[in-house]
């Protein structure tokens, strides 16, 4: 047994290294206390109770909200910020085009200073995780030392956290070390920095979710990414979900959509009326890790363990599990409150909010009453669909991939690329319109590529060369498919109803996996017949149907064309494969 220096406070039997790093963490931020999280029930009431004093957290109405907080972040401080987010690798062209650079000793030279003394009078939180179930083979580990209780609190919904993780990394012998500090919460001094070649992450000035909870985007994703890649892995922002028929066969299907695209509301989708035996399992509704199985399928796990989910919009017709979900126990952050003390936001269709997401009384001229961007912490068995596989050590076998956007026009319903390889073309050539969680402009098309722009830790051009080689170690690859369900008419009207019919789409996808599911050869891959997707009692008129299915060749050239200019971007690193990919869909195109 390691012995601590009496001044860390350490629980017995913590490991060596981790001493080592938490002691010199300490002598450089200099906190006036350390606490060791152990996950306890206990230790989290205490948090709760300590935030509430502090006025970090304030308490929600407890008779129609038990368990229930909001928490309100600094204005400058409410979505990621990926101008200030760094991949710091000893070569800039490891990064890649993808990633804002620094070389690394210059990244440590100015998080040093920032983190110098930052914790004095503060309370140093040491907070080890594990990413994925305790017992898996898949999970990994790390440890964030923090200084916010926010964080803390947040992370223990959020990841397998405290004494079981600790113990994991002692019989690991490596994890991430992901230090993150509040500092000033000032813009102009707020950097998220990772170092993927030391499997450290450094987070200084923001307490929003994606930049403070470092096991999620950081860890899960952009360390990850490079983790996976050199052990043969994948670490994608995937939800991952189980669709069972009624003849009670479950598919997974992991499902890559830009933030704030709805892939919380479809891991936890409601089967429609007119589907009934039809039942959705969430594993989880952000990002999945995927590995090569002995029987030459991919297997997924979540890493995660809670929901940060977007809070706008959620309501009883929306999303039934996660409005349910959210009444109890969960911490809101930036959402508007009523005369009594309940959360409110846009799309709650109940109650009339008292005071906005600045705790200024509402007036509609100031904005929206929640914060668009506005989000709930909670834990991932406070779902009705949970599924009990979610903690199966050796995951699930994946039966699709899909991507998706958010396009007004172009991308069709759903489309199934032709094989592996020019589904790694589809993933590659993904774009979206831009939403609230991220600082920046809304509704811009962008470009973003298996919906990891902002979170591949290494060069766009390596990672497509990885997705490449792994479709050759998989003798039964999952099918790659390609859906939109925002696509709209000229008056700009949704013309798929979304939400719970989605299943209709996905009803289809399994269908092609099992080798059935009508479809027509276009020169972007397998569209469904007309008739192919069962709209039985959705009273959707033909007209719409083609029109929701249309590729038009003449608007594809010119994707085509964007999505080469795009790749090419990537110089010479870009895979062999993936050009002759794209040249052969132009040739396509060219002769459609
Ligand atoms: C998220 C995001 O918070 O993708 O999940 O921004
Ligand atoms: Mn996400």
């Amino acid at each position: 047994m390691d012995k601590a220096p009496e001044f860390l406070d350490a629980p017995p039997g913590a490991p060596r290294k981790v001493l080592q790093w938490v002691a010199d963490v300490a002598a450089h931020t200099r906190p006036a206390h350390i606490h060791w999280c152990d996950g306890s029930d206990s230790e989290y009431r205490t948090m709760i109770q300590g935030m509430q004093g502090s006025g970090l957290l304030i308490e929600l109405n407890q008779q129609t909200h038990p368990g229930c907080y909001l928490h309100r972040s600094n204005p400058s401080d409410v979505a990621r910020v990926e101008h200030l987010t760094f991949v710091c690798t000893e070569q800039r062209d490891d990064a890649g085009p993808n990633n804002h650079w620094i070389a690394p000793d210059e990244a440590r030279a100015r998080m040093a200073g920032l983190f110098a003394e930052c914790m004095r009078g503060r309370t140093m939180y040491v907070v080890p995780y594990c990413m994925g179930p305790l017992d898996s083979p898949y999970a990994r580990c790390g440890i964030e030392i923090t200084d916010s209780p926010y964080v803390v609190a947040s992370m223990r919904l959020m990841t397998r956290m405290g004494a079981a993780a600790l113990e994991r990394i002692g019989r690991d012998g490596s994890f991430v070390r992901a230090l993150h500090s509040t500092g000033e919460l000032d813009p102009e001094r707020r950097f998220i920095m990772h170092f993927p070649e030391t499997l450290e992450i450094q987070s200084y000035g923001s307490g929003y979710g994606g930049n403070a909870l470092l096991g999620k985007k950081c860890h899960a994703l952009r360390i990850a990414s490079w983790q996976a890649r050199s052990e043969g892995w994948m670490a994608e922002h995937m939800l991952l979900v189980g669709v069972e028929n009624p003849a009670g066969q479950t598919h997974y299907l992991a499902c890559a959509f830009p933030s704030a695209c709805g892939k919380t509301n479809l891991a936890m989708l409601l089967p429609p009326a007119t589907m009934p035996g039809w039942k959705i399992w969430t594993l989880g509704d952000d990002i999945a890790w995927l590995h090569p199985g002995p029987d030459g399928r991919l297997w997924a796990i979540n890493p995660e363990a809670g929901y940060f989910g977007v809070v706008p919009g959620t309501n009883a017709q929306t999303n039934r599990h996660a409005f349910e979900m959210i009444r109890h126990d969960t911490i809101f952050t930036n959402v508007a409150v009523t005369a009594t003390g309940e959360p409110w936001w846009e799309g709650l269709e109940t109650g009339v909010p008292a005071f906005d997401w600045q705790g200024r009384p509402y007036d509609p001229k100031n904005g929206p009453a929640a914060h668009p961007n506005s989000r709930f912490t909670v834990a991932a068995r406070q779902n009705a669909s949970y599924s009990p596989m979610a903690d199966a050590a050796g995951g699930v076998p994946v039966s699709a991939l899909v991507f998706g956007g958010r396009r007004r026009a172009l991308a069709p319903l759903v489309y199934q690329s032709r094989d592996w390889n020019h589904g790694v073309l589809v993933g590659a050539g993904m774009a979206s319109e831009t939403t609230a969680a991220a600082t920046g402009a809304i509704g811009v098309v962008r470009r973003d590529p298996m919906a990891m722009q902002p979170f591949t830790g290494y060069n766009f051009a390596d990672y497509w060369a990885h997705w490449l080689a792994m479709g050759q170690r998989l003798a039964r690859p999952p099918g790659i498919f390609h859906v939109n369900w925002f696509r709209r008419d000229a008056a700009g009207r949704f013309l798929w109803p979304g939400f719970g019919e989605n299943l209709r789409v996905l009803d289809w996808i399994i269908q092609r996996c099992e080798g059935r599911g009508a479809a027509v050869d276009t020169p972007i891959g397998h569209v469904p017949t007309p008739d192919a997707i069962d709209c039985a009692g959705l009273g959707l008129d033909a007209g719409t149907m083609a029109e929701l299915l249309a590729v038009r060749a003449p608007d594809w050239r010119q994707e085509m064309d964007e999505i080469g200019s795009y790749l090419a971007g990537y110089g010479a690193r870009l895979p062999e494969e993936l050009r002759r990919q794209h040249a052969a869909a132009v040739a396509r195109l060219a002769g459609a």
